[in-house]
């Protein structure tokens, strides 16, 4: 094969900026990069934009962060935009996607169907080349950019299980997200494997439907109540007026979410004021408990096993037989309560009442292999399915990029690079690819950071960066190794302090067989995330090096 650098086929287009990936992150940047004046692109390997709303359309998608944290700032759309409920659909985000595009007049620099596949960087002009494929016609072209920008999300690529004769089913077997759009679930046997958020939204939406379903479960979620509240117009006019003071709250939260942590030290607390604290949270629902309650919950596991036993004993009476319950919601906590992500819910645990609902622990009978039935378990036991729903989540925080064949100035992928651990600058660029810089990456706060807020907050600082090399003729920057060493360092420190390390999530890249066991969410904080961001701008990009 040609090396990129050295193929003769006519550039397609040659930009300032390539932005690759149509959700909040990339979205943003496009808007203001061409506002900025800067010649820029987005290409979106799905049919619209939207990143993971696009992509997850199983039954029950639904936001877990209340609409008014999740969504832009920019008052062109929220002074027109309506929300009909506190935590929208999928297909509602969606719209909203559609609305946000068409309002900025982004379709023109958009590309969709279009999936970048490679780049290499061509040093003598401080340009990636790239290459990218029509997902309709299969056809492939180049494009050269000065700055590449990956903003691929957290969810990118799909973890799929590898069980042994999953291609000898003669049913449907789909990951949630690849769920075919529509895909009836009436009248079928259903196996879900997975009972992280997406399983959990699943799992409650289509149990009234199927005529049957077994849930494998490998670790049980702490799953909280939702509670949507639907807003009318008057509703959303109200809500507008708080907008522009509420989005500078937002900014200054742990999580850019709609509330903050709770400071105060649990150990100053009586313990009736902890559990009415508590109580006041939970009644909330949402992530209140866990994003918005007690900052002790990350930092002690004491605090962690109170709240999980007020959890505990909220949850456990909802489920009718004591096996399952002990299995849904164990006496003891399986790992420290906030140490994975609490998904949402309605009427999950209910749905485990219903007769032909069965739940299978596989950490006490694996699923040997799938079959051209159904799944066989290691106790020989076959159970015949139309449809295996994989809601088995993602190789969330690279695999992504490294799915790209990027190769930096050293000659290696981001998978070589990336295979004895993780290394970045700030969460921002890792060395060896000069000019490709992320938001919402690997060691940036991302699963710790409400997604829109972070999308801008990140993204603005990109966007002053790329603004201030403009404007000294600087055609290049590249994150030093001093400077990751000095992040791992700061990362390493703070991640110690909390009870991250102590679940296999896949906060933890705990997930993906063959890959480190790391945290790859930055647990600092937004504000002390944005503060190191703003000691590197302040200090001439102290950490890169620009030419
Ligand atoms: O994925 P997950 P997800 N055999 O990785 C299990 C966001 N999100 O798609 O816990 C058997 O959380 C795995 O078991 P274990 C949100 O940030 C947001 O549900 O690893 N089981 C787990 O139960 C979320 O955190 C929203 O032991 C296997 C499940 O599959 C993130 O996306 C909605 C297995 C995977 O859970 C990912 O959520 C949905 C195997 N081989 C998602 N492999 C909203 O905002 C994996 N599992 C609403």
């Amino acid at each position: 094969m040609v090396s990129l650098l050295e193929d003769t086929r006519p550039v397609t287009e040659e930009l300032d900026v390539l932005v690759v990936g149509g959700g909040f992150a990339g979205v943003y940047a496009l808007e203001r990069l061409r506002a900025l004046g800067f010649t820029v692109k987005l290409y979106e390997a799905g049919s619209e934009a939207g990143g993971v709303w696009h992509w997850n359309q199983y039954p029950g998608a639904r936001v877990d962060t209340e609409a008014t944290a999740y969504q832009f700032s920019d008052e062109r759309i929220w002074k027109e935009w309506d929300w009909s409920e506190m935590f929208p659909g999928q297909e509602e985000l969606q719209e909203y996607f559609r609305f946000v595009v068409d309002k900025l007049e982004l379709g023109p620099e958009i590309s969709y169907s279009t999936r970048v596949v490679a780049a290499r960087f061509d040093t003598s002009h401080d340009q990636w080349v790239v290459e990218s494929r029509n997902e309709n016609t299969g056809e492939t072209f180049l494009t050269r950019a000065r700055f590449f920008l990956p903003m691929l999300g957290t969810g990118s690529k799909k973890l799929i299980p590898n069980i042994a004769g999953r291609d000898t089913f003669k049913g449907n077997i789909f990951h949630t997200a690849e769920w075919p759009k529509g895909y009836d679930m009436r009248g079928k046997r259903v196996a879900v494997i997975g009972t992280g958020a997406s399983g959990v939204q699943v799992i409650q939406s289509i149990a009234p439907q199927v005529e049957s379903m077994t849930v494998f479960q490998r670790t049980p979620s702490m799953t909280l109540p939702m509670y949507s509240a639907k807003l009318d117009r008057a509703a959303n006019d109200e809500l507008r007026k708080s907008y522009p003071k509420f989005f500078e709250f937002r900014n200054q939260t742990f999580g850019g979410l709609a509330y903050d942590l709770v400071y105060k030290p649990t150990a100053e607390m009586t313990d009736e004021e902890f559990t009415e604290g508590l109580e006041k949270l939970y009644a909330e629902g949402g992530l209140q408990i866990w994003l918005g309650g007690y900052a002790d919950l990350f930092f002690d596991v004491e605090v962690s096993n109170r709240i999980y036993r007020f959890w505990r004993d909220k949850t456990r009476g909802r489920i009718k037989d004591p096996v399952l319950a002990e299995k849904l919601v164990p006496t003891e906590p399986p790992y420290p309560f906030g140490s994975k992500r609490c998904p949402l819910e309605y009427t999950y645990y209910e749905a485990f009442n219903q007769d032909n609902v069965e739940l299978v622990d596989v950490n006490d009978n694996r699923i040997d292999h799938i079959y051209e039935n159904g799944i066989v378990t290691a106790d020989g036991v076959e159970r015949e399915f139309d449809v295996i729903v994989l809601a088995t989540g993602f190789d969330s925080f690279t695999g992504g990029l490294c799915d790209i064949d990027i190769v930096g100035t050293n000659g290696e992928t981001f998978g070589e690079t990336y295979a004895n651990g993780v290394h970045t600058f700030l969460g921002r660029a890792t060395s060896g690819f000069p000019n490709i810089l992320f938001v919402y990456g690997p060691q940036s706060p991302s699963a710790f950071c409400n997604g829109p807020t972070c999308a801008e907050l990140e993204g603005d600082w990109v966007i002053d960066c790329l603004v201030s090399m403009r404007e000294r003729d600087l055609t290049r920057i590249e994150a030093t190794p001093e400077g990751e060493k000095e992040w791992q360092q700061h990362f390493e420190e703070v991640t110690a302090a909390t009870i991250f390390p102590l679940a296999d999530s896949w906060y933890m890249n705990a997930n993906v067989p063959g890959k480190k066991r790391e945290l790859l969410a930055y647990p600092g904080g937004l504000a002390q995330y944005l503060k190191k961001n703003q000691e590197s701008a302040e200090n001439g990009y102290a950490g890169f090096v620009r030419t």
